[in-house]
C-alpha cells in the first residue's frame, strides 16, 4: 500500500542544539514525505523498549538516561529506501567515523551525543513506529511533487 517508511528520531542533544529545521530540511529536499512527527520527552520505559536490542551492554543505563533527560522529536518518514538510505544520510554510529555530509558528520563528535537515531531495517522500523505512534496519527497523503521525484 505505501512505501518503505522508516522511524527517524532527533535526540534530545540535537532538539537542544536547535537542529530539528535543519535535519527535516535534508529529508525534505532528498524527496521524502514526513508521516508523522511530535515533540515528546520519553518515559523511561519507553526509551528501555526502545532500545531493548542493548540492553546489558555497559552504555545501555546511560543512554536511557541520556534520552529520557528532555524532549526528542519523533518522526516517521516515508520514501523508496528510506530505510537504508536514512541511515546513509545520518552516518555511522560513531559521528567522528561518520563522513562529513552526513547528519552526525557535521554536527557531532561524542557517540554519546550523536543527535538522531534511524531505524537499521524495515522491521526494526515497524516495530519502532508501532512503539512511538499511534495508528491514526501516521498521515496518508501524495505531495503534488511526487511526480517530479520519482519517475
Ligand atoms: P545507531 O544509533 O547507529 O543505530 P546502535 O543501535 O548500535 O547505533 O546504538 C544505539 C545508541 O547507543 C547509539 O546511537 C549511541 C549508543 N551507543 C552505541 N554504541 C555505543 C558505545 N560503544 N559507547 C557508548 N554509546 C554507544
Ligand atoms: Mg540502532
Amino acid at each position: 500500500e505505501h512505501p518503505e517508511r522508516s522511524f527517524i528520531m532527533i535526540k534530545p542533544d540535537g532538539v537542544q542544539r536547535q537542529l530539528i529545521g535543519e535535519i527535516i530540511s535534508r529529508f525534505e529536499r532528498r524527496g521524502y514525505k514526513l508521516v508523522a512527527a511530535k515533540l515528546m520527552t520519553p518515559s523511561v520505559q519507553l526509551a528501555k523498549q526502545h532500545y531493548a536490542e542493548h540492553d546489558g551492554k555497559p552504555f545501555f543505563e546511560p543512554l536511557v538516561k541520556f534520552l529520557t533527560s528532555g524532549p526528542v522529536f519523533a518522526m516517521v518518514w516515508e520514501g523508496k529506501d528510506i530505510v537504508a538510505t536514512g541511515r546513509k544520510m545520518i552516518g555511522k554510529t560513531k559521528p567522528l567515523d561518520s563522513e562529513p555530509g552526513t547528519i552526525r558528520g557535521d554536527f557531532g563528535i561524542d557517540v554519546g551525543r550523536n543527535l538522531i537515531h534511524g531505524s537499521d531495517s524495515v522491521d526494526s522500523a515497524n516495530r519502532e513506529i508501532k512503539l512511538w505512534f499511534h495508528a491514526e496519527d501516521l498521515n496518508s497523503w501524495k505531495p503534488v511533487t511526487q511526480g517530479w521525484i520519482y519517475e
